[in-house]
């Protein structure tokens, strides 16, 4: 008797790998959903796993020896070598069927594909290529430099309006006050959204952290000097259209001048890629430290992403995936981000 286990997107691929491995006579004795492992298992859909048992595996199934193997190695290679004079013929920048479809469905734009089609075909096994082509999406991101040490440190989130800026504060607040002892306190410029200030004021209490509320850039600076103690300060925003320039040079009375502040840009995974670009032209005369992206919990494909981080060498500081306060966010990184995309076990 011989028993498998594999662990595969769905029934269909589970079946047939097991069926490859087994032969048709398998018979399934088990079958589970399960979740994988790693940071970001979370953002990735559940998979199947599923137990099939033979009875009798036949011959041409069992396991070759060591030479028999060696030699199978060595065809595999030429075949590679082969594979890859023919893939090489094919014009600079398109990419092999088999990876057109990856990155379609990561809906990378046709930039990013390019680049990363150059780190096809070079005859290497496709573990290898997977390995370029991921090395080579991480370095479309920038990474962000997390600032170390103690030092305090005053954060404000702009962004379009609902695109969580307000959540992503609670979130880093109580993470920071709760489960890192940290004096937190929060500020909000939000006075144009009726219930806004009530939002941060409700989570202000939850944490059990101070909250001012400003309404001119002189109130910034007293709410600053009132909380001058405090190990973090986070400050919100009201999300207006960001086509209103006006939004954007309000932002700046109250920042400029205000040389310690990180300025950070809240943008939702699940907006175009387009719109993204000029969203963040509006933003980026503030001066920002970095990109959070929101939602990735609503969205099937990150290429919007990739795009404007390559196109704007701006880092991606935290990713949020979905509403529970504090637990739906995580720090973003450079070669996390490129297997997200790809939807590589991480
Ligand atoms: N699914 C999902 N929802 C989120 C996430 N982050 C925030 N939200 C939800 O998005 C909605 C808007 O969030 P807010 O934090 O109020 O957004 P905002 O940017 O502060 O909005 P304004 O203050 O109006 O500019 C709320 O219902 C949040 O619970 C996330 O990562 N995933
Ligand atoms: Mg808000």
């Amino acid at each position: 008797m011989r028993i498998k286990k594999v662990v595969a997107k769905d029934m269909q691929v589970a079946l047939h790998m097991l069926r490859k491995e087994l032969g048709s006579e398998a018979v399934i004795v088990s079958s589970r959903t399960v979740r994988e492992p790693g940071i970001l298992g979370w953002f990735r859909p559940a998979k199947v796993e599923v137990t099939a048992a033979v009875e009798r595996v036949t011959e041409a199934r069992l396991e070759p020896d060591d030479a028999l193997r060696s030699e199978l190695m060595e065809i595999k290679a030429m075949l590679g070598t082969m594979g890859a004079a023919s893939i090489k013929a094919s014009p600079k920048g398109v990419p092999p069927a088999r990876w057109a479809e990856r990155f379609r469905l990561a809906d990378l734009s046709p930039e990013v594909m390019a680049i990363l089609s150059e780190q096809l075909g070079t005859g290497d096994k496709t573990a290898d290529e997977e390995k370029r082509v991921l090395e080579r999406l991480a370095k479309c991101f920038s990474p962000y430099e997390r600032p170390k040490g103690k030092r305090k440190r005053i954060q404000a989130f702009v962004g379009p309006t609902g695109v969580g800026k307000t959540t992503t504060i609670a979130k880093l607040a109580a993470q920071q006050a709760l489960q890192e002892q940290k004096k937190v306190a929060l500020i909000t410029i939000d006075t144009f959204r009726i219930g806004a200030v009530e939002q941060l004021r409700i989570y202000g209490d939850i944490i059990g952290v101070p909250v001012a509320v400003v309404g001119a850039p002189s109130e910034l600076t007293d709410a600053l000097t009132e909380f001058k103690s405090k190990d973090a300060i986070f400050i919100d925003t009201t999300g207006r259209s960001a086509r209103k320039p006006l939004h954007v040079s309000e932002m700046r009375a109250y920042f400029d001048g205000l040389s310690d502040l990180e300025k950070y840009l809240v943008l939702s995974s699940t907006t175009k890629s387009r719109d993204l670009l000029s969203i963040y032209k509006a933003y980026c005369e503030l001066g920002l430290a970095a990109t959070i992206f929101t939602k990735c919990d609503e969205t099937e494909s990150l290429g919007g992403i990739v795009d404007l981080c390559y196109r704007t060498s701006i880092p991606v500081a935290y990713l949020t995936n979905g509403q529970n306060v504090p637990e739906d966010i995580r720090e973003a990184h450079p070669q996390e981000l490129a297997r997200l995309v790809l939807g590589v076990n991480v």
